[in-house]
């Protein structure tokens, strides 16, 4: 079974696969010892892929290359380095808060080798962010930058013991640290602690709609996921150049930017720096990218850009696409199949399942509009309220049977929100609405919260947004319900224009008409309202959320994780 990893046959493997299977690719399925970054990092490192490069690095001044040793020694100096000059010891909580960078990487996988458990930070989070989630989690170490450390509040957190810094002429103290100067002296070799299956790994932290960010807990056999899913949905071979485009801040950025990658063998691309169209483009023809995981929101910005910079690069080296972090638009897919002649796969998945559960997979007939099938291993259904399965083609929640690899474990320093994901001790619940057609495929309709109730029907939010992006004149759209008298809610919809289009009352009249046309009456918004910009999240969520509090003149809740 194992070898399969191509998925040639759906169905067969939705019988016949075990996750167990899978383990044999790791030599801990006869120890029943491992390390996450042994297995992404060392196990290469001592086989043919030896000199094989791990890592591309490319920003503005950097272009680095790191084969499989490189990050093994790198990694044992980071992982000497921090224990070294610190107390931290196994299953103690270290920060990652930087930009991204080779030390980014090279930390992370030190932390891990030596046991603790890192928690990664975006690097735009500002005081009050890092603040909750250091002191939530009783951080004793944290490795970031000199231009970062004013947003540290040090005072306020006592169990902070140690700063490792990276960058240019750091002034060290007990508490200061030079990651850099340090590894330049410090030995190649480390002894990895030796782990068990439940012994934690990361710590991301998410927004939900209400309330503090949580720190969602992952740990070891995560790992027997996302490689399995690098092979089957990635299709990761040996000759790739995979590049994922997320921050490791976000749980894609560490799921698929570092381990299912690495764990696979395979050759990653890191982009550091801000988005842009020519210095993406580029970056795919430069390295000669074979397969490619971004989000709907960057593909729509590529798309806005229009179809000249795409001539001016040679994009051929491209096989695979991959998409997640929201609803992937038809209209989004149809503009892949036009300027790559690929099709966008979508995946869907969430900080707390760890990995990736519903995707589209090569060797499956793509549905327009549907996020595709369970991994095999997986079993997905859609429940009501109370818990019970619904028939085909019924909204309700999405919900995954408790108990795959890469299932979060915990929230931190909260068990009572981690029992209230899940019903009858079964199903872990999403919090998405999507409802499942007759032959399996999923279909996303939106957060549980968002869904729209108007005139008794149900409208999702993103139907009504991916019809507007249809509109020439449409860049950006979110989609609220907005109370009323009458009929419950109208379909209000938020939306910024591409460059050249000027808000007028014509163009919302002609928006609406467009709407009612192309989709339903009663799926048109009543009220459109332009703005410059969507409020996002980092990763590239349109925040319904503040919409709505805009909308209604009310407090927004937790905007840490907004864009600027
Ligand atoms: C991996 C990641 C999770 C939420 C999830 C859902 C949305 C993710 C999606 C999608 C529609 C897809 N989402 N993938 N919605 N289609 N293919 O994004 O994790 O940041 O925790 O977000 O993102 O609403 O519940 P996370």
């Amino acid at each position: 079974m194992q070898g399969d990893y191509q998925l040639q046959d759906y169905e067969k493997a939705v019988q016949n696969f075990k996750w167990s299977d899978t383990e044999k690719e790791f030599s801990w399925h006869e120890t029943g010892l491992m390390n996450i970054a042994h297995e992404a990092i060392d196990r290469h490192a001592d086989s043919y892929r030896k000199n094989k490069v791990a890592l591309f690095y490319k920003d503005g001044t950097r272009k680095e290359a790191y084969t499989y040793n490189d990050m093994k020694r790198m990694s044992n100096k980071a992982a000497n380095v921090l224990t070294n000059h610190s107390t931290l010891e196994r299953g103690d909580r270290i920060f990652i808060f930087m930009p991204r960078s080779p030390e980014l990487y090279f930390s992370l996988l030190g932390a891990l080798k030596m046991g603790a458990i890192v928690g990664p930070l975006f690097e735009a989070f500002m005081e009050g962010a890092v603040y909750d989630r250091l002191s939530d989690s009783e951080a004793k170490a944290i490795v970031t930058t000199p231009e970062l450390l004013d947003r540290i509040p040090v005072d306020k957190l006592p169990h902070l013991q140690t700063i490792f810094l990276v960058g240019e002429s750091i002034e060290e103290d007990d508490k200061h640290i030079d990651l850099n100067k340090h590894m330049k002296k410090a030995s190649a070799a480390f002894q990895v602690e030796w782990l068990e299956r439940e012994s934690p790994t990361v710590l991301h932290y998410t927004s939900g709609s209400t309330g503090k960010p949580k720190g969602v807990l992952h740990v070891q056999e995560a790992m027997i996921q996302q490689f399995q899913t690098a092979k089957w949905v990635l299709d990761l071979k040996d000759e790739d150049v995979f590049w994922c485009t997320a921050d490791p801040g976000w749980v894609t950025g560490t799921a698929y930017g570092v381990f299912g990658p690495m764990l696979a063998g395979a050759t990653s691309l890191i982009v550091g720096g801000r988005f842009s169209t020519d210095n993406w483009y580029e970056a795919i023809q430069e390295y000669g990218v074979t397969v490619w995981y971004s989000a709907p929101t960057a593909f729509r910005m590529l798309m806005g850009a229009g179809a000249g910079p795409v001539g001016q690069y040679d994009l051929s080296s491209l096989r695979h696409i991959l998409s997640v972090g929201e609803p992937l638009n038809p209209e989004v897919i149809r503009w892949g199949m036009e300027v790559f002649k690929l099709r966008i796969h979508d995946t869907w998945w969430m900080t707390e399942t760890g990995a990736q559960t519903i995707c589209n997979f090569g060797s499956l007939p793509i549905k327009l509009g549907s996020m595709g099938k369970p991994v095999p291993g997986i079993e997905a259904t859609i429940v009501d309220n109370q818990g019970n399965v619904l028939p085909p083609n019924r909204m309700g929640n999405l919900a995954i049977k408790k108990g795959w690899p890469a299932m979060m474990r915990g929230i931190w320093n909260n068990e009572e929100k981690y029992e209230s994901y899940f019903m009858n001790d079964e199903w872990y619940v999403s919090g998405d609405s999507a409802y499942m057609d007759e032959d399996g495929y999923f279909f996303f309709q939106g957060r549980v919260d968002d869904v729209i109730m108007t005139s008794g029907e149900r409208v999702g939010p993103f139907e009504v947004e991916s019809k507007l992006l249809e509109h020439p004149a449409i860049m950006e759209a979110g989609v609220i319900g907005k109370p009323d008298p009458v009929r419950g809610e109208i379909i209000k919809a938020f939306v910024a224009l591409h460059e050249g289009f000027e808000p007028s009352e014509e163009l919302a009249e002609e928006i609406k008409q467009f709407v009612k046309k192309e989709l339903a009456a009663h799926s048109a918004p009543k009220e459109i309202e332009f703005k410059e910009k969507l409020p996002k999240t980092r990763s590239g969520k349109i925040m319904r959320r503040v919409l709505k509090a805009w909308e209604l003149n009310l407090p927004a809740g937790d905007l840490s994780t907004m864009e600027d």
